[in-house]
């Protein structure tokens, strides 16, 4: 049988840096090859620095490589991609194009993209928002992640590429920050406790958003990727649930861990943002078509992410 060989773009990014890990634990780091913009990413065996925009460069390394899967993470999120809408549109739209067309037209199986809860703008029901539903997202980010999906779902159904794909929540890592997103105060708001006991969130108190734990969004992509083919019937994006909580509850939970912890609110254009996205998502399809179930609530992360952090402060 023919040995897997795996592209991940964006090795060094928010989910590439623990995706990385897992894909080399479940596959073994010979058959891994890590590319990220950086010129160098120390302890990742197989690097290479690679610009994902440049087409004719990443087709050679999917055939130098044979690379049978690619996992394409490089992205602009929701906050930054508002401040550079070309360079947001470019980098999210072209990269996934590229690695479609080069999927096509060589002997890649299978491909796996984020999308994201931008997709949806207020249209969409606030909570509970179903998976099929009014999508009319209002950032330059949630406009290319609509448009992505719907690019996976023509080579699908067009040429037969077997590309799979799921909306994010914000995503909570205590490995790495996130960078650009407006659902990163969920991260740095642990930094911000451990280091100073505070934290100016730019968020309103009561703005839910739903979420994800790392570890959980990890998992996820390994199942969704070892799923047979025929059990997949949703080819644009699949919605995925794990918690969904407001500034005022993840501080409250904050609090039980460190209780001198005080957070202000100086909310900014991130709260619009995230005003228009919704509170809680359903995610029915995933459950069904592919035994979807998330491990981690507000407590447990908040525990595991406090665990993770003290240990790396000593
Ligand atoms: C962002 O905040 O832009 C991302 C996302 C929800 O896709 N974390």
């Amino acid at each position: 049988m023919k040995k897997d060989r795996i592209l991940i773009i964006g090795a060094c990014g928010q989910i590439g840096t623990e995706l990385t890990m897992a894909l080399m634990k479940q596959y073994g780091p010979e058959y891994i090859i890590a590319a990220d913009i950086l010129p160098e990413a120390p302890g990742l065996k197989n690097y290479i620095c690679l610009d994902v925009l440049d087409h004719p460069r990443l087709e050679n390394v999917v055939r130098e490589y044979s690379v049978t899967q690619i996992y394409l993470l490089a992205a602009m999120l929701s906050a930054k991609g508002e401040m550079q809408a070309d360079t947001a549109w470019k980098l999210n739209v072209q990269s996934l194009l590229s690695v479609l067309k080069i999927a096509r037209s060589n002997e890649v199986e299978k491909v796996f993209w984020p999308s994201s809860i931008a997709v949806f703008g207020p249209g969409a029901p606030r909570y509970n928002c179903p998976q099929h539903t009014a999508a009319e997202p209002l950032t330059v980010y949630g406009i290319s992640k609509k448009a992505g999906e719907y690019w996976c779902n023509y080579y699908f159904e067009k040429y037969g590429v077997d590309v799979r794909s799921i909306r994010f929540p914000g995503l909570i890592s205590h490995a790495i920050a996130p960078g650009g997103g407006t659902t990163d105060y969920a991260v740095e708001i642990f930094h911000g406790a451990l280091k100073n006991g505070r934290y100016d969130c730019f968020l309103e108190e009561d703005n839910c958003l739903p979420m994800m734990y790392m570890p959980d969004a990890v998992r996820a992509i390994l199942e969704l990727m070892r799923v047979p083919k025929e059990k997949i019937s949703i080819r644009t994006s699949y919605n995925l649930s794990a918690m969904s909580f407001a500034p005022c509850d993840l501080a409250a939970e904050i609090k039980k861990h460190l209780p001198d912890f005080r957070i202000s609110y100086v909310p900014d254009y991130r709260n619009v943002i995230a005003r228009g996205w919704p509170g809680s998502i359903k995610d029915d399809a995933a459950r069904l078509d592919w035994q979807w179930r998330p491990e981690y609530d507000l407590q447990t992360m908040t525990a595991d992410m406090f665990e993770h952090l003290s240990d790396k402060r000593g």
